[in-house]
C-alpha cells in the first residue's frame, strides 16, 4: 500500500504467533490494527504494548453472531478497513486419518475454512470500497501431503484455492488477494497441535531451527507495503533445514 499512515488491519488470530507478530509490525509501521482472539488476557497486554492504534475483539471466531456483533460496533475510527489478514487458525492432532478424531477435523473446518470465508464475506464491501487487501495465511501443508497431515492439509489447501478464486472474482476491483504458504514456525501451534502436550509438542519441530512468528510478520507486513498495482499472488516459504521427500511405496512380501 502506498502510504501506511491511517490505514487499519484487521488481524484474526492476534493473541500469539504470526498475528501478534503482525500487530507488533504494522503498529510500529504507522497501521491501526483490530485484534482479536478468544484470549482477553493476551489481548488486554497487547493493548497495553500498543496504546490507541490497536483495537481489540475479543470472541470465538466460529461464533458467527459473534462476530458480526464485533464488526457492527467497531469504533468508527476503525471501521474502513484496508486489509484483512485472515490468520487465526489450528492445527488438531499428528495421527493418520484412520486413528484421527473426528472432533478435530471439525474443529479445523470451522475455524480454517468456514470462519475464514464467514469473516471475508461479511469484510468484502468495504475491502471494495477501499480497494483493500485480503492477506489469508495458507501452509506449506496446501500443497504437500505428508502423514498426519490429512483434514489440516485439506483446509489450507481450501485457503490457497480460495485465494486464487478470490483474486479472479475481484478483478477490475482494485482489491488484491495473497496466500502466504509458510512450513514449520516457531509459535504456540504445535503446542495445540498436540493438545497441550509439551513434550509431544517439542519433538514436532525440535532441533529444526524452524522460521520464526516474525519472518512471517515481516513477510506479511512486505506483502501489505507493496504499491498498488501488484498484487503478490501466494507466497511459499520454509526454514532451510526443511525440503521435500520422495512418494512412500508400500511393497508386497
Ligand atoms: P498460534 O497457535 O501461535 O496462534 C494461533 C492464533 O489463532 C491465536 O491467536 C489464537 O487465538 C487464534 N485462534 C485459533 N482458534 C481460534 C478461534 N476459534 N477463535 C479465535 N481465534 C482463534 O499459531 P500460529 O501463529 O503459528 O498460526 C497462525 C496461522 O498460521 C494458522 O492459521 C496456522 O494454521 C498457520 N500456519 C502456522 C504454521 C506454523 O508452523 N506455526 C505454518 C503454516 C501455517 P486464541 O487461542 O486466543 O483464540
Ligand atoms: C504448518 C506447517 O508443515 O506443520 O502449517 O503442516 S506443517
Amino acid at each position: 500500500m502506498d502510504n501506511p499512515h491511517d490505514r487499519t488491519a484487521f488481524i484474526t488470530g492476534a493473541t500469539a504467533g504470526f498475528g501478534r507478530a503482525t500487530a507488533r509490525r504494522l503498529i510500529d509501521n504507522g497501521w491501526q490494527v483490530i485484534a482479536t482472539g478468544r484470549r482477553a488476557d493476551r489481548l488486554d497486554a497487547l493493548r497495553a504494548e500498543l496504546g490507541d492504534a490497536l483495537h481489540t475483539a475479543c470472541f470465538d471466531i466460529r461464533d458467527e453472531a459473534a462476530m458480526r456483533a464485533v464488526l457492527d460496533s467497531l469504533p468508527e475510527r476503525f471501521r474502513g478497513i484496508d486489509l484483512l489478514v485472515n490468520n487465526a487458525g489450528l492445527a488438531q492432532g499428528t495421527k493418520p486419518a484412520q486413528d484421527a478424531l473426528l472432533s478435530d477435523w471439525k474443529t479445523m473446518i470451522d475455524t480454517n475454512v468456514t470462519a475464514l470465508v464467514t469473516l471475508t464475506h461479511a469484510l468484502l464491501p468495504t475491502l471494495i470500497a477501499r480497494q483493500g487487501a485480503i492477506i489469508n495465511i495458507s501452509s506449506t501443508a496446501a500443497t504437500y501431503p505428508y502423514t498426519g497431515g490429512n483434514a489440516y492439509g485439506g483446509t489450507k489447501a481450501f485457503v490457497s484455492q480460495f485465494s486464487l478464486g478470490l483474486r479472479a472474482d475481484l478483478h477490475g476491483t482494485g482489491v488484491r488477494v495473497t496466500a502466504i504458504e509458510p512450513g514449520m514456525a516457531e509459535t504456540e501451534f504445535t503446542v495445540v497441535r498436540t493438545h497441550g502436550d509439551q513434550a509431544a509438542s517439542d519433538k514436532l519441530y525440535g532441533g529444526a531451527n524452524p522460521m520464526t512468528a516474525d519472518d512471517i510478520a515481516e513477510t506479511i507486513f512486505w506483502v501489505a507495503s507493496q504499491p498498488a498495482h501488484l498484487n503478490i499472488n501466494r507466497i511459499e516459504l520454509m526454514p532451510t533445514s526443511q525440503s521435500f521427500a520422495g512418494f512412500q511405496v508400500a511393497r508386497a512380501g
